[in-house]
């Protein structure tokens, strides 16, 4: 099997290479013969650049079919591609490119004058744009590129990309992932769900994280599949489009919203191969009320940046409410005590450890923060807590990181209290999640105000725009006189999770 990942998709590209590879809703379509010639472009634009093996490709653009050609044209360079989400601020963006140093950035067209500034700041040698339409200078300078372009040399253990995921004391890290770890991942998710090249999946999930971008995609290529490419979910869009679909990946909010569709029915699904979820806990009572509507037992599995997939529930077999399954072939899962490490019985909660493939290399440029979440054996603990009952499958029961999922997106309390603190408004927060009926988390704020500041919880969430992206931001600001806090003087956010509960309970 090829080592590159690029060489691994190439062998499985359809027989037929003017066989589908991409559908948008507007009725266009991508074949796969078109694959090696835009990329090819791309690549050799990115090398005309000066971009070499090992360079990071910075990259924040809505979500689009040249986006996507960018991922893979960066894979064949022998780049490490590094997306970034379009709703990170200025100020977000500026610690990404500052801590990865790429050798170029790709912005939206909109962004290019406050981009050329932080570029020219950081010592970002090239910067081009990229517009949802295809605007913007990068496809118009690809144009009188070559097509032919020979991939760069690139082994098992080299990067094909990082992901910055953030962290309990609020600095991201980026995760280092290899040509390997995307290409063992992509094998195993092809194999163990079953897919073929008759599969066309309706891909809804962003592509600046791993779920739209390595679960989605790379899965689809490894089998020379095709996808309906939405740029955002639209419960209706995809009710519309689901008839044309053998497949679906979301994330639990997906499956939510879709059941608040009085379309979204039996027969409308009874096609459907198979549906995924993850990125965040999807609820026994959804997976129930979805298989009672449609007939089909979402098919849940668990993974992070760091590990790419897991585990999985079988695809034969029963697929449990409310569990992820058993490790995906090539893959370990012990559980074990935080503290200690030490493996604990069958059945017992702790820390979920693993190792793989699939597990990443590291965290870029961190060398002392990565020693610290491996053991000494290799696994890695993901600060997930689970555990493993009598038949194998993988429960999750809460996480010893302090992290908040919303819709699936990751949001650190720390970020956000970092950012509350610098206010001159506030003299201490504390961020929880608080559960939520469409995103199954939202942020919580519950503040201390400064003397004499004034209680407005839209001033506040106002004066945070600069620095947080909006997902991040506080559904909600609670003001408190006092944080409650234990004898160590730490505050006690079990406590106010309760205390917050049904604030969004309707
Ligand atoms: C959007 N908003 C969110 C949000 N998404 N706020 C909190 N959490 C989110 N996830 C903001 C918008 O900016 C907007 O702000 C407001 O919420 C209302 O937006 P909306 O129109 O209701 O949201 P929508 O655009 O429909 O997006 C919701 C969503 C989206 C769930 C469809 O967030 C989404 O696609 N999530 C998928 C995330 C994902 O792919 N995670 C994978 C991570 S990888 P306002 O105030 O301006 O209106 C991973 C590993 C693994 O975890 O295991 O897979
Ligand atoms: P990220 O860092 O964005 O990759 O998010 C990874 C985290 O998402 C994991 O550490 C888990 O906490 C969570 N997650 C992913 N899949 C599931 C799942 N099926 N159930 C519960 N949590 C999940």
């Amino acid at each position: 099997m090829p080592n590159h990942l690029f060489d691994y998709f190439r062998e499985n590209f359809p027989d037929e290479l003017a066989t589908s590879f991409l559908l948008t809703p507007d009725g266009g379509a991508v074949d796969y013969a078109e694959i090696e010639g835009r990329t090819g472009r791309l690549a050799n634009l990115f090398h005309s650049l000066g971009v070499q093996s090992g360079d990071r490709i910075a990259v924040q653009t809505e979500k689009s079919v040249d986006a996507l050609f960018v991922y893979l044209a960066a894979v064949r360079a022998g780049a490490v591609y590094l997306p970034l989400n379009p709703a990170y601020t200025a100020g977000e963006v500026r610690y990404f490119l500052g801590d990865a140093e790429p050798a170029l950035f790709i912005c939206r067209p909109e962004d290019e004058a406050a981009m050329q500034v932080l570029a020219q700041e950081l010592g970002v040698p090239n910067l081009l744009t990229l517009g949802a339409d295809g605007d913007g200078g990068l496809v118009e300078a690809m144009a009188g590129q070559p097509v032919e372009f020979s991939d760069a040399d690139r082994g098992e253990d080299d990067l094909a990309a990082i992901l910055y995921t953030s962290g309990t004391t609020g600095r991201s890290k980026g995760a280092m992932l290899t040509h390997g770890n995307l290409r063992s991942n992509a094998e195993v998710l092809r194999t163990y769900w079953g897919f073929t090249s008759k599969d066309r999946m309706l891909h809804a999930l962003p592509i600046f994280h791993t779920h739209g971008l390595f679960v989605a995609t790379n899965t689809i290529l490894a089998a020379g599949g095709s996808m309906i490419f939405l740029p955002r979910f639209d419960a209706g869009e995809i009710v519309r489009l689901l008839p044309q679909a053998t497949c679906m990946m979301g994330v639990p909010t997906f499956y939510m919203r879709l059941l608040a569709e009085p379309a979204f029915t039996r027969e409308l699904t009874s096609h459907m191969r198979l549906f995924i979820s993850g990125s965040a806990p999807l609820s026994a009572e959804t997976h129930r009320e979805f298989r009672a509507r449609t007939g089909h037992a979402i098919l849940e599995r668990y993974g992070m940046t760091e590990i790419n997939m897991h585990t999985s529930n079988p695809y034969e077999g029963e697929r449990v409410p409310g569990s992820v399954g058993f490790p995906l072939p090539g893959g370990e899962v012990r559980i074990a005590d935080l503290e200690s490490g030490k493996a604990l019985d069958q059945g017992d909660v702790g820390v979920i450890e693993v190792c793989g493939p699939n597990v990443f290399k590291g965290y870029w440029r961190m060398p002392e923060k990565t020693a610290e979440e491996f053991r000494s054996d290799g696994f890695f603990i993901t600060g997930d807590l689970g555990y493993i009952d009598a038949q194998g499958y993988v429960y999750i029961a809460g996480r010893a990181k302090d992290l908040i999922i919303a819709g699936g997106f990751n949001i650190y309390p720390a970020e956000v209290e970092n950012a509350l603190d610098a206010l001159t408004q506030v003299a201490e927060s504390a961020v929880i999640g608080v559960p939520h009926p469409d995103l199954g988390e939202a942020v919580v704020a519950v503040v201390k105000a400064a003397d004499g500041a004034p209680h407005d919880e839209q001033i506040l969430i106002a004066a945070l725009a600069d620095d947080l992206a909006r997902f991040k931001q506080p559904r909600r600001v609670v003001f408190v006189d006092e944080l409650p806090r234990n004898a160590m003087g730490k505050v006690q956010k079990k406590a106010l999770r309760e205390d917050y509960a049904g604030l969004f309970s309707s």
